[in-house]
């Protein structure tokens, strides 16, 4: 093994790169993240998605800027994870999300449940590259060293933990711009209370290969990645077959999410149905106006009423 930083995975499960992304990257890449954290996604608005209270979603970061890409094929992490999980290794995922202030624990100690348990013999190794865009000094991610490879990952009940010795516990605070490596199948956390708004981008990597459990196939979680054709000049071969080019094993066709909100949603969409047909009539009456009162005479252009092809 000759990376260091696959040394210290192996070693602790866990590896902090406190310089991972140079500060000019970083601010470009703060500003595309919050640029999505300005409203929900919605229609053709791209935004954050919710689905739980206390964090907004940025799913596929690699649409959002150059600096995304990059930071997941940085060198020093392809060359740690591809020693350490296997030549097979392919980017899977690559989500961030702002987590807000809450003093709730309302994600607890956990190794991430990912792959099929009922197929799979032995614990197939994950590990994930966790990003900071803000300053964390708390609701920081937390991880119990040397507890990688020795259960099926799963959910961890507070008084599994309770004996932990305090030093035996990673707790990586640091400066916007740190990253940080861990084995998933280590017992981990981000820790409460979160005072302020965390930014922060998590990349999975494991070998595609592996049969997925139902959940998440169920969700489409690992998707194809979402990749943004401006970035992708320059890559080689390897960084093609780790962002998984012509990789249809996790393809699915004609998915169709389940949704819990399909009342709502329907609701919502026959509303907007409404709105955009009463907008057009508006539009049809000022025209009519215009033509009866002569230009100039029916007020200020309604807004919104165009149609794009
Ligand atoms: O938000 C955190 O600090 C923990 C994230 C986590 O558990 C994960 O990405 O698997
Ligand atoms: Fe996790």
């Amino acid at each position: 093994m000759t990376s260091p930083l696959a040394k210290e995975l192996e070693h602790h499960g866990v590896v902090v790169i406190s310089d991972l992304l140079a500060p000019a990257r970083l601010r470009a890449m703060q500003s595309a993240f919050a640029s999505r954290l300005t409203r929900q996604r919605w229609n053709d608005l791209d935004g954050y998605s919710k689905t739980e209270p206390y964090r907004l979603m940025i799913e596929d970061v690699l649409l959002l800027h150059q600096g995304f890409l990059d930071a997941a094929l940085d060198p020093r992490v392809t060359e740690a994870v591809g020693e350490y999980v296997g030549p097979g290794f392919q980017l899977a995922e690559a989500k961030g999300w702002q987590s807000n202030p809450t003093k709730l624990d309302f994600h607890g100690w956990h190794g991430d449940a990912w792959y099929d348990q009922t197929r799979v013999a032995g614990i197939p190794r994950e590990v994930k590259l966790g990003v900071y865009l803000t300053d964390v000094t708390s609701g920081a991610f937390k991880y119990i060293k040397g507890s990688h490879g020795r259960q099926a990952p799963r959910g961890v009940r507070p008084r599994e933990v309770a004996d932990t010795p305090p030093e035996q516990i990673l707790e990586v605070l640091g400066k916007a711009g740190t990253g940080f490596l861990f084995d998933t199948s280590g017992i981990h956390r981000q820790s409460v209370p979160i005072l302020e708004k965390r930014h922060a981008v998590f990349y999975g990597y494991h070998d595609a290969s592996v049969p997925l459990q139902q959940e998440d196939v169920d969700y489409y979680r690992y998707h194809p990645l979402l990749l943004n054709a401006a970035f992708l000049g320059g890559l080689t071969k390897e960084h093609e077959r780790i962002l998984g080019f012509g990789d249809k094993r996790n393809y699915q066709e004609h998915f169709v999410r389940r949704t819990e909100h399909r009342g709502y949603h329907a609701v919502a969409q026959r509303f907007f149905d409404l709105k955009l047909r009463i907008d057009a009539l508006g539009g049809r009456v000022w025209r009519r106006a215009r033509r009866l009162l002569g230009p100039g005479k029916a007020g200020k252009v309604p807004t919104g009423m165009g149609m794009r092809s």
